[in-house]
């Protein structure tokens, strides 16, 4: 039966599992949904509101995490989820704290910026949507900026707050890579593709299928361009696996 991926294109959780479900060479569709409008609909599907959600057989799976570890029982092949049970809780372990410690201090810092940038966000919170999402959101703006900075609590000092949990998350990756590849074992797992995925918005990969932004502006950009070397693994795990 078909597979569903309920998603924003913009956001990082489902390109996490987008990711996770083309590595594995699967046929799914695209529900694309416009941020704010899909809450009815999740919640018709799930608990929670947010996306990504799966939905297979009859079946709604909420979360990156939960899906990938479905997909990985569903369909085997080419598994991210380490076997062997010391690496598989280490893989386990490293995608919690890509979850709750890089993605949503990396949404927080970049739509600090983005946010004061209207032209450049809302076709990227539009994207893949209907043909009137642009124009919607564009009159909207001034009430979802406020909103997703309400919710996402987008201002000081939780952006700075951020920062410094991005700044000490790049290292730890760094800390614990010291000139590996891969960050469980010698081979790909759902770790590296969690870390690279909740942190594309800042490398900004082609694989991730969004068009990006030309220009990014600072004080993102300035950030962006200090940290290559730091960010010099994600685009590698892109380069290589994406
Ligand atoms: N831990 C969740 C996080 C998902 C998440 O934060 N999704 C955001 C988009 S990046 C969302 O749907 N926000 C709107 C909402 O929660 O209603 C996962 O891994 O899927």
């Amino acid at each position: 039966m078909e597979l569903v991926l309920h998603q924003f294109p913009i956001s990082h959780y489902c390109e996490k599992v987008r990711w996770a479900m083309d590595y594995k060479g699967l046929d799914y569709r695209l529900q694309n949904h416009l941020p704010g409008l899909h809450v009815k609909k999740m919640r018709q599907m799930a608990k929670k509101t947010s996306v990504p959600v799966l939905e297979h057989e009859g079946r709604s799976i909420q979360g990156s995490a939960s899906i990938i570890t479905y997909l990985d029982e569903q369909f085997p092949e080419k598994p991210l989820t380490p076997s062997e049970a010391t690496q598989r809780s280490a893989a386990l372990e490293w995608e919690r704290f890509c979850d709750a410690d890089i993605g949503p201090h990396v949404r927080r810092f970049c739509y600090d910026t983005l946010l004061e940038h209207p032209k450049l966000v809302v076709p990227l919170l539009a994207s893949g949507g209907p043909f009137w999402g642009k124009p919607f959101l564009r009159l909207m703006f001034p009430q979802l900026r406020k909103t997703m900075r309400r919710l996402m609590a987008i201002k000081e000092p939780e952006v700075t707050r951020s920062r410094e949990k991005l700044d000490f998350a790049l290292e730890k990756l760094e800390g614990a890579l010291e000139g590996k590849q891969y960050l469980v074992g010698d081979r790909f797992s759902r770790a590296d593709l969690a870390a690279a995925s909740l942190l594309a918005p800042l490398f900004m990969p082609a694989g991730y299928g969004l068009e990006w932004p030309r220009e990014v502006p600072s004080p993102l950009r300035a950030w962006i361009d200090e940290h290559q070397a730091q960010l010099a693994w994600p685009r590698r795990i892109y380069e290589m696996h994406r």
